[in-house]
């Protein structure tokens, strides 16, 4: 093998390394539905499942924290506000109906990528009151930049008691 050889064979395996190094999060979801991760169809979010619309929201949970679920599509998040109330465990459950988002809530560390085919779950807790600016940060198309939504963190009896099948949202308050 001649050094032209080996260097266009290095390069080629450098490439195809940094490629699925990169762009990871592209190929993950194959690997999640291998491993009986959490999956979801995008096409079909509105249909059935946990991210249909009537889900979508805050829910109460018996051990007094709750669950919020959201759908990121261009160019919103679905529901447009949420409400939770302060100081208590907010378990996060999010999709993508289209392209990769990141959704971060401003002024604090929370930061959660969002990919079509993949439920992301985080783990939040908002100890104050007040409103915060939900934005995506991961450019996802031309009208990314008005892709922003809102969260508001309300006393503990200031936030309305949810029957089981019921959901919370801003318009709920
Ligand atoms: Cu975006």
């Amino acid at each position: 093998m001649n050094w032209r050889k080996l260097r266009i064979f290095l390069v080629t395996v450098l490439v195809l390394c940094v490629i699925p190094a990169t762009r990871y999060y592209q190929i993950d979801v194959p690997l999640l539905r291998f491993l009986g991760g959490s999956h979801v169809d995008p096409l079909s979010l509105h249909l059935s499942g946990e991210f249909v619309e009537n889900n979508l929201g805050t829910e109460q949970d018996a051990d007094g924290s709750v669950t919020v679920r959201m759908i990121a599509e261009q160019y919103l998040f679905v529901p447009h506000c949420i409400l939770v109330p302060a100081g208590i465990p907010v378990h996060l459950r999010i999709t993508s109906a289209d392209a990769v988002h990141s959704l971060v809530f401003d002024g604090t560390e929370y930061a959660v990528k969002v990919l079509p085919g993949a439920i992301s779950r985080a783990e939040l807790q908002f100890p104050r009151t007040g409103e915060y600016k939900t934005v995506c940060r991961e450019f996802c198309g031309a009208g990314h930049y008005a892709m922003r939504s809102e969260l508001k963190v309300v006393r503990r009896d200031q936030f309305p008691a949810l029957r089981p099948e019921e959901r919370g949202n801003c318009a709920a308050q």
